[in-house]
């Protein structure tokens, strides 16, 4: 086990505080034939249930039984276990096994996030215009309406080629969501992000909205299950859901009935993007919200992985040991 600690380039807000830093921890299985996988055990605070330090203590015990492949199936089909934990472990074993079917070089489609201020988020667009970027994303939800829906149009004329994405984390109740719809449904907007909190009355707006309703934190929930069908796009975070194979398995129910699935980070290092990847790299037609990993200043990687946006393509193999930048990373 290691921990990591890297800072932003600059404080962002998210689950309603502002962070400077990124901290998580790093797991590293290895097996009797000289085989490695790493895995990245990083709670979200504002979104994960479980804190790192509880979420360490858990995998380093997990890690001082484990033997067999056979047990790591078994602790992983455990109900108790924490979601980074159960993530980063199902990372490390799929790495442990996967090294010669790791599909080097194949294509994925990046969306580029901006973010800032009002102004920052304008100067982005202007740049993206000239780069070829096609998919972007912006906050929206965080002042007035109104200032939201001269963002989004600015934005828009700015990237008149571009698909925008607007995600509002449950800022709005129904009246406000629908304000902000009537202002802004004749632009480019590829879908509407979380628009309503818990509680709302979401039928009418979801049945009537003209633009396609994406969900993200209510996936995660219980309860949601006629919410969650009536969504046309699932925006899919593995690490705060549990990890590869419960994501696999959400996508290929969702795929069967006709949804989009978006792959999106939650602030992940190197090391937890290797599965954002792999699962990307699944859904071509898709622009992924891999964009968090580039707002980050350094990396537990010694070489930061090329993930520009429009495109980037599978790293030439699964990382090991020697890839590791000890500036940033320690043992635990
Ligand atoms: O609300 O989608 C979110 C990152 C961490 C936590 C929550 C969210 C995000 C993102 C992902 O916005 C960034 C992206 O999609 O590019
Ligand atoms: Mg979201």
């Amino acid at each position: 086990m290691y921990r990591y600690r890297l800072a932003l380039r600059f404080a962002i807000s998210w689950g309603g505080r502002a962070h400077s830093v990124r901290e998580g921890a790093l797991v590293r299985l290895t097996d009797n034939d000289g085989r490695e996988g790493w895995g990245e055990i990083a709670p979200l605070p504002g979104f994960s249930a479980e804190s790192l330090t509880s979420a360490l203590a858990s995998a380093k015990q997990i890690g001082s039984q484990l033997n067999t492949h056979e047990h790591l199936r078994g602790v992983l089909r455990h109900p108790d276990l924490a979601c980074s934990v159960r993530s980063g472990l199902a990372q490390a074993a799929w790495q442990l096994q996967s090294s010669n079917s790791w599909s080097a070089g194949t294509a994925v489609r990046l969306q580029a996030l901006l973010t800032g201020s009002h102004e920052q988020i304008l100067s982005q667009a202007r740049q993206y215009a000239s780069e070829d970027v096609s998919v972007v994303k912006v906050k929206v939800g965080q002042g007035a309406v109104s200032d939201d829906i001269r963002l989004v149009r600015k934005v828009s004329a700015l990237l008149p080629e571009a698909r925008l994405r607007l995600d509002a984390n449950r800022s709005w109740q129904p009246d406000q969501a629908r304000r902000f719809i009537d202002g802004v449904y004749d632009s480019n907007i590829d879908y509407l992000e979380e628009p309503l909190p818990p509680g709302a009355d979401w039928r009418r707006l979801m049945q009537q909205s003209p633009l396609p309703i994406a969900l993200d934190e209510t996936l995660r929930e219980t309860g949601t299950d006629e919410r969650v069908s009536a969504a046309r796009v699932y925006v899919i975070k593995p690490a705060l859901m549990g990890g590869l194979t419960v994501a696999e398995s959400f996508i290929r129910t969702a795929v069967g009935t006709n949804k989009r699935c978006i792959i999106s980070s939650s602030w992940e290092s190197g090391i937890g993007m290797y599965t954002l990847l792999k699962l990307a790299s699944g859904l071509p037609t898709e622009a992924h919200g891999l964009d968090t990993y580039r707002l980050l200043a350094g990396d537990v990687l010694r070489h930061k992985l090329p993930l520009t946006p429009p495109e980037t393509c599978l790293p030439a193999r699964l990382p090991s040991i020697d890839d590791i930048d000890w500036q940033f990373v320690t043992p635990a």
